[in-house]
């Protein structure tokens, strides 16, 4: 195969006339059109200089424009490094510094912004929806597309970064072989056929929106409803038209509070599915009740694809993320390496298989230090099985907060609020959210002799976090609960400050 990726996603429909995306206007893009666009920015990004195995860097809001980039690159076998909108200036100097990619793809309302740091990088910058200037103009223009690039099955397709529990990032290197692979077994685990139609309003800058749902679309020749961004009110007025759903839990939660959710809305759908952050059994039981369908939870993480899935004709236990995907290993740390799993033993989660990443970008040692000796990755998630073989997950061996599918690392946030003058130090953590699941606190405790201003020390942090890292509170205090190594008690802080909110 010429282009392990790009073709064994899109292959089969260069001239296939039938509809990839609805938009909220009405149009329909085609597959032989969105194809038509992506071949031209390929070419583009060739007259740029970018050639395979280049990395060209995105932070671009969801569009059709913006999913065209992505398959541009697949195409080109340019390394596609998709980054949150919410990122800033200064979140972005450490992606591009690390990354070296060659060119920072933006939009219009963010160049000035981002036009110092891409000076100060030597990084050319273009906005993709700029339709007067030369990148958009010569789009227009492009007659002959170039060849599509030769990329093999290990070849990375695309490096996404995601935070770490040292407050550095790490670039997750994905292959052809890693997308692929879970696409298919996906979409077949999960019926994926050409008349479904996909109801998509998660962002594409992460392996949810991006490779999850936009993947098993593809290679299943299905349509998808394509929504800007998740809308209670929106969604209502599309499911109509869905046949299936994947979101984070507070999809679910955001549509179970409004009275429009009802049985009649939904009666044609034929899946819903969930994951990137625990469903609740509250959230699974009262969609089933409201709606009579109960949703479909599986479990993944951004170096591994998607791990593990509840069947679709079956047993879909709430509280449990399912079986391992066919041809994926999963194994508990400390569990007996033969035999039938033993029912409550909880260990870290390790995962083998065709799914797992080939490593961080630039960073052999850490990538070293999350495999195991026989090459089992270690999730960080801590798990047990049950009897059937189902997996659950219990808790995390990282310290991590998800707040609405995000994944915020407390010590990035800390060493932000750390550095503030009127702190003397800090600790960041997660306390129970009913609409997102868990949301970010801090507990400061302030320097000698200063004032302190908890609204301004948060404006101050948003200045360099995304919004969705910044505390939603500050709490203040003398001094910070310890124990005997010098470690801050975060578990007996989330107890302490979640009674105190109580669990909001
Ligand atoms: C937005 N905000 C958040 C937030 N999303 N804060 C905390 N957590 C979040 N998830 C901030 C905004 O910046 C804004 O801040 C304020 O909250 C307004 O919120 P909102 O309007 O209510 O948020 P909304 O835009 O509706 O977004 C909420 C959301 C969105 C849940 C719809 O976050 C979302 O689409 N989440 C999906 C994330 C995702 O795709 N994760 C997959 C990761 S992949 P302010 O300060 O300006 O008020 C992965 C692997 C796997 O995990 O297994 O899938
Ligand atoms: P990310 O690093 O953004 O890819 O997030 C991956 C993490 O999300 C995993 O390590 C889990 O902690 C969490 N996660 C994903 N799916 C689920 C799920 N269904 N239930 C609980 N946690 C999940």
């Amino acid at each position: 195969m010429a282009n392990y990726l790009f073709d064994g996603l899109f292959g089969e429909h260069e001239s296939n006339q039938d509809t990839f995306l609805k938009l909220l206007d009405g149009t329909d893009v085609t597959y032989a059109a969105f194809l038509d666009k992506a071949a031209r920015f390929a070419a583009v990004l060739g007259d740029a200089g970018l050639v395979a195995g280049d990395l060209l860097a995105a932070q671009v809001a969801k569009s059709p424009d913006g999913l065209a980039l992505y398959a541009a690159c697949l195409r080109s076998g340019i390394v596609y490094v998709p980054l949150n909108t919410g990122y800033t200036a200064s979140e972005l100097d450490y992606f591009l510094s690390h990354s070296g990619a060659k060119m920072l793809i933006c939009n219009t309302v963010d160049r000035a912004n981002l036009q110092p740091l891409a000076d100060q990088l030597s990084i050319r910058l273009e906005a993709i929806d700029d339709v007067s200037g030369e990148f958009c103009l010569s789009l227009h223009n492009q007659v002959v597309p170039p060849q599509v690039a030769v990329r093999d099955k290990d070849d990375i397709a695309a490096i996404l970064y995601t935070s770490g529990t040292t407050g550095r990032s790490k670039g997750a290197m994905l292959t052809g072989g890693n997308l692929l692979s879970n696409a298919r077994a996906l979409a077949r685990l999960w019926a994926f056929g050409a008349d479904d139609v996909l109801l998509h309003a998660l962002p594409i800058f992460h392996t949810h929106g991006l490779f999850v749902a936009t993947n098993v679309t593809v290679v299943s020749g299905s349509a998808m409803i394509f929504l800007p961004r998740f809308d209670t009110e929106q969604m209502i007025q599309s499911l109509p038209d869905a046949t299936c759903m994947m979101g984070v839990p507070t999809f679910y939660s955001r549509l179970l509070d409004n009275p429009l959710l009802q049985r009649p809305l939904v009666a044609h759908m034929r899946l819903f599915i969930s994951g990137s952050a625990p469903l609740s059994n509250d959230t699974f039981a009262r969609f089933e009740s409201r709606t009579g369908h109960q949703i479909l939870e599986r479990y993944g993480m951004t170096e591994t694809n998607m791990i593990a899935s509840n069947p679709y004709d079956g047993d879909r236990k709430p509280g449990t993320v399912g079986v391992p995907l066919p041809g994926i290993e999963v194994r508990l740390s400390g569990a007996p390496k033969d035999g039938p799993p033993k029912p409550n033993h909880i260990g870290g989660i390790e995962v083998k298989g065709a799914n797992v990443f080939a490593g961080y970008w630039k960073d052999p040692e850490k990538t070293r230090d999350e495999f195991s000796d026989d090459g089992f990755f270690l999730t960080g998630d801590l798990g047990c099985l049950d009897a059937d073989g189902y997996l659950q997950i219990v808790g995390r061996n990282k310290d991590l907060i998800i707040s609405g599918g995000y994944n915020i690392y407390p010590k990035e946030v800390e060493t932000v609020l750390d550095g503030h003058p009127q702190v003397a130090e800090s600790a960041v953590f997660g306390i129970p959210h009913k609409d997102m699941g868990e949301t970010v606190v801090a507990v400061i405790v302030p320097r000698r002799d200063t004032t302190v201003d908890p609204k301004a020390i948060l404006h101050d942090t948003a200045k360099s976090l995304a919004r969705y890292k910044v505390p939603r509170k500050i709490f203040l205090n003398t001094q910070l609960p310890r124990n005997v190594m010098g470690k801050v008690l975060k578990a007996e802080l989330r107890k302490t400050y979640t009674a105190l909110e109580g669990g909001q």
